[in-house]
């Protein structure tokens, strides 16, 4: 603890599972943290430790030591945390996992911060130094459709190597309500936007050029996604994010991006059997064909993310995929194995149906079967899946995409390569 003299100590972690070698370098630092930074009063001292890059200085002098967990992270934080306490550290988490699971990360945390941090923090932390800290602090499910947030706080990452901390958000929260997908249940079922001339002026604040939008879906809603970019057009920033594929339904919408500065867009096309009829995510009227290659025409990269092991995929899905990836050609495609995330209506399904392997949350990771899949076993999934990423990053693959994608051709080749590597041997070391 420190003394009463020193101003108060916070010690963020962000909890690492495995350690990357030099790929450490081209990771983006943590967003939540950095916003949790943000939302913390200037009299207090902010430390990261961020266990891609250092070690956790368990005997450090701090006055609270505040924990991020996604489920994961979930084991590895709750080990930081009883060192901690066992040293008489407080220890506060907060992130997707301790919200869904507060009582869990209870038993290894005095206080839990139930979805967003900035409209509790300050009255946590004023609690904890007045002695009175609860147990839990529960933000208000966010309504409406603003978002107002500080700007992030970047010196927390000083001395450290990322890809970019040029990092943020132009909105948080998605309607769409997908039934793996925590984001309606919990950050709110509407697309709550910053102001234009806001988050331009963030930008401004940045000394580099490329920017990355951490956004749920930063084009959802078109009308307020035009205002943002109509003014990036004029800052020169080369940026990425994540939206979802219908966003290419509005030709004009798709040049504004593109003109704003976008180098590549992550987009989830999911499963290639549509996820259920009339989801308001799948695309109707062009498809998803066109809509790629609108894309395409335009000069963006687009990065395809397409899941295995929903209940109608059998083992045609894999064949199915790889056509469907052949007659599109997306700049790049990546695959994740269905996981039932805890809070998501897949997992209650699973759950209720006797079909979680078990709920063992380091293994909840998109590179592991933790479920058992209705129409083929368990290890055909993770073969076909790992057959999958081998068979889209053959060189074959690679070039007739990057043949299709004349534009942007040396960013596609580049991308495609680093990919690759990861995609191309068969073993879970590689997943
Ligand atoms: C951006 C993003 C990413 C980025 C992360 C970039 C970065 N380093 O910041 C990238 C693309 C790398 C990514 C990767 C993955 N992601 Co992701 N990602 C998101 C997304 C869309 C936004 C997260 C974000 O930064 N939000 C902005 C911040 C400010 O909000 P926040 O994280 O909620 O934090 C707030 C509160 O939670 C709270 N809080 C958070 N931590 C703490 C800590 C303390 C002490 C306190 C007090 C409060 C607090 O306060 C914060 C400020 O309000 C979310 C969806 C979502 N809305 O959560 C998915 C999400 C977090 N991702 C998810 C997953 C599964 C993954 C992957 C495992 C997927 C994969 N296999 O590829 C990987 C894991 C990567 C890793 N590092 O291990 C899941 C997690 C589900 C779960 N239960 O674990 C989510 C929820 C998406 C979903 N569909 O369900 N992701």
């Amino acid at each position: 603890m420190t003394d009463s003299c020193s101003p108060p100590h916070l010690l963020l972690v962000y909890p690492s599972t495995h350690k990357l070698g030099w790929a450490k370098y081209f990771q983006l630092p943590s967003l939540s943290l950095k916003q949790v930074a943000a939302a913390t009063p200037v009299t207090w001292h902010v430390t990261l430790a961020d266990e891609l890059h250092d070690s956790v200085p368990f005997d450090g002098e701090f006055t609270l030591v505040g924990i991020t967990a996604m489920t994961h992270q979930a084991s590895r934080a709750y080990e930081i945390a009883d060192a901690f306490r066992e040293r008489g550290v407080p220890v506060v988490m907060g992130g997707i996992h301790p919200t869904v699971l507060p009582e869990e990360a209870l038993t290894h945390a005095d206080a839990v911060v139930i979805g967003e941090a900035e409209p509790v923090w300050e009255t946590l932390l004023d609690d904890l130094l007045h002695g009175k800290l609860q147990s839990i602090y529960r933000a208000p499910l966010p309504t409406g459709d603003l978002l107002s947030v500080p700007w992030g706080r970047r010196e927390i990452f000083a001395g450290k190597r990322y890809l970019t901390t040029q990092t943020l958000q132009a909105s948080r929260g998605c309607p769409y309500d997908c039934p793996f997908c925590i984001v309606t249940p919990y950050f709110g079922s509407s697309f709550r936007y910053r102001e234009p001339a806001d988050i331009a002026a963030e930008i401004q604040s940045f000394d580099n050029k490329l920017t990355v939008f951490l956004d749920d879906n930063i084009l959802g809603d078109p009308g307020r996604a035009k205002p943002i970019l109509e003014r990036m057009k004029g800052l020169g920033i080369r940026w990425g994010g994540q939206a979802n594929l219908r966003f290419a339904e509005d030709p004009e919408l798709v040049r504004l991006v593109a003109d704003s500065g976008c180098i590549g867009i992550f987009v989830g096309i999911e499963s290639v059997t549509g996820l259920h009829a009339n989801h308001p995510k799948t695309a109707n009227g062009s498809s998803q064909a066109d809509l790629i290659k609108r894309i395409r025409d335009a000069g963006i990269v687009l990065e395809a993310s397409i899941i295995f092991g929903f209940d109608d995929h059998d083992e045609s899905i894999f064949e199915k995929t790889l056509r469907f990836l052949e007659e599109t050609t997306p700049s790049l495609p990546t695959f994740h194995l269905l996981t039932p995330y805890p809070g998501t209506s897949l997992f209650k399904q699973f759950d209720e149906e006797g079909r979680l392997l078990h709920k063992d949350w380091k293994r909840y990771n998109h590179s592991e079967v933790v479920f058992r899949p209705r129409l083929m076993t368990a290890e055909r999934l993770y073969r076909g899946w790992l057959e999958a990423r081998k068979e889209a990053y053959s060189w074959s693959a690679i070039f007739s995409r990057i043949k299709a994608n004349p534009r942007g051709l040396f960013t596609n080749l580049a991308y495609n390569i680093l990919r690759k590597g990861p995609n191309d041997k068969l073993g879970k070391e590689n997943s």
